[in-house]
């Protein structure tokens, strides 16, 4: 049984809100000016047995009693940054989250090269420094947007950040999500509507080159469901979207000598002009389109990076290695613990082994299927693959782990027929199966169709 995040945690996790874009036309800002420090009257006690009185989930930005709901703000000497709280007994918790505000617009900015969160024009707060709340009670931590900037020929948002340090995701977790939520800033400042699954996948890759670790809960979910399209949108069922990270890891690794700053080329290239918020097909240029761009002269794209990726994707759990992810400082046992599903597991005998229509792949989905050698185990075993015929897309077919030094792994043509598999000294070798367009590919027109097949196994060629 899946452990879905719904479970252990709310399902709406350090998420930029998107599932319900509250980009409405806001309120002008009349009523509130001069947002001072500690306006007197508004009454606070030092009891901090309470919860914020503005519930989960209302709109703070625009409101008439705003400088009742947060009468406290720190203004950043450092960045356009402006920090709201409840009590003046809260200013400790708000300098915090201040520090880790400017530390999160540093890292992202300045190392990574991303855009900074782009000014309000007052359309949050008293001026066009991007707010933040400190809201005892809101669980959640997120960033959610406003309008998007005239000027700009692309989609971009203006932002703000609402944290509980009190909250799941403060405590000792609050720097880091913190610094997850200047993601999701930096990213409204390019597109605010890509491609669902671009959000979380490229914050958590962040986060774990911030903090030079492995994050732990992540990667089950991706790994439970390689079945699923790579950039699958699953809308926060489970840990899927963040756990997908290892993708960026992967090209980070494998073609842009381990430094993490292409994402910000990622989301430059991905940057279109405004519709995409009411019909996503109009997200063109997509995240697929950039890195299409930025693989040309690697002689590679997103598509095909596919299935090298899911050989990296292999080798975890019990396969990690020291020849594919540039290990972080800390956290492999995260990685040693993300542990792929398999689609079949059982004796290479002759017959058929059937993956249906519940278990098969999507688009860009994976199955991993591990036969091992037993007495029922042919002298020479051969496979091949069966499916009903489909123009639109095409497998391919990978055998794992390699069997030299020098390989991790081969590829397996049987669109010419079958073909020998060999057993590594453990006696198992995995099949890797992907389901690649044989068109061009929009991660925005895909759906969420399944492509059954067969592996037939047997003694002859
Ligand atoms: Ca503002
Ligand atoms: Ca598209
Ligand atoms: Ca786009």
């Amino acid at each position: 049984m899946l452990s879905t995040p719904s479970a252990v945690a709310p399902r709406v996790h350090r998420e930029r809100s998107s599932r319900s874009p509250r980009a409405s036309r806001l309120l002008s800002w009349l009523t509130c000016l001069g947002m001072g420090l500690a306006i007197a009257g508004c009454g606070p006690t030092d009891d901090q047995d309470y919860t914020h009185p503005l519930a989960e989930g209302e709109l703070i930005c625009g409101r008439p009693d705003f400088k009742q709901m947060f009468p406290y703000s720190i203004r950043s000497t450092k960045r356009p940054v402006l920090v709201h709280y409840y009590k003046e007994s809260e200013w400790e918790t708000a300098r915090q989250v201040l520090a880790a505000v400017e530390k999160g617009w540093d890292y992202h900015v300045n190392r990574l090269g991303m855009r900074p969160a782009i000014k309000d024009s007052g359309e949050c707060g008293p001026d066009d420094f991007f707010d933040v709340f400190v809201w005892k009670g809101h669980r959640s931590c997120l960033v959610d947007v406003l309008s998007g900037d005239a000027s700009t020929p692309w989609d971009d948002r203006r932002g703000y950040m609402i944290v509980d340090p009190w909250g799941p995701y403060g405590g000792p977790e609050l720097e880091e999500t913190v610094v997850h939520e200047m993601a999701h800033a930096s990213q409204a400042a390019d597109d605010w509507y890509e491609s669902p699954i671009t959000f979380e996948m490229s914050a958590v890759f962040t986060d774990q080159v911030y903090a030079d670790r492995y994050i732990k809960t992540y990667f089950d979910d991706f790994q439970a469901h390689p079945d699923w399209a790579l950039d699958y949108y699953d809308d926060y069922e489970t840990w899927y979207m963040y756990g997908s990270s290892m993708y960026l890891l992967y090209l980070k690794d494998r073609f842009f000598g381990g430094e993490p700053q292409f994402i910000s080329n990622m989301w430059l290239g991905s940057r279109n002009p405004p519709g995409a918020q009411d019909d996503q097909t109009l997200n063109e240029p997509d995240f697929a389109d950039a890195l299409d761009a930025m693989l040309k002269d690697k002689r590679s794209s997103y598509v095909e990076t596919v299935p090298e990726f899911s050989r990296w994707r292999w080798y975890t759990g019990d396969h990690v290695d020291d020849r594919h992810f540039h290990h972080f400082k800390d956290g492999l046992e995260n990685l040693k613990a993300a542990k792929l599903t398999l689609a079949a597991q059982q004796e290479a005998t002759p017959g058929t082994i059937s993956i249906d229509s519940k278990t098969a792949p999507m688009m860009l989905g994976t199955s991993y299927i591990e036969l091992s050698a037993g007495s029922g185990t042919p002298q020479t075993v051969y496979v091949s693959l069966e499916a009903p015929s489909d123009a639109g897309r095409r497998f391919v077919v990978q055998a794992v782990p390699g069997l030299t030094p020098d390989s991790d792994g081969e590829f397996l043509d049987l669109s010419s027929g079958p073909k020998q598999l060999k057993f590594a000294a453990d006696q198992r070798r995995t099949l890797i199966v992907n389901v690649l367009p044989t068109g061009t590919y929009d991660p925005d027109l895909r759906t969420d169709d399944r492509y059954p097949f067969s592996i037939v196994v047997s003694d002859h060629p």
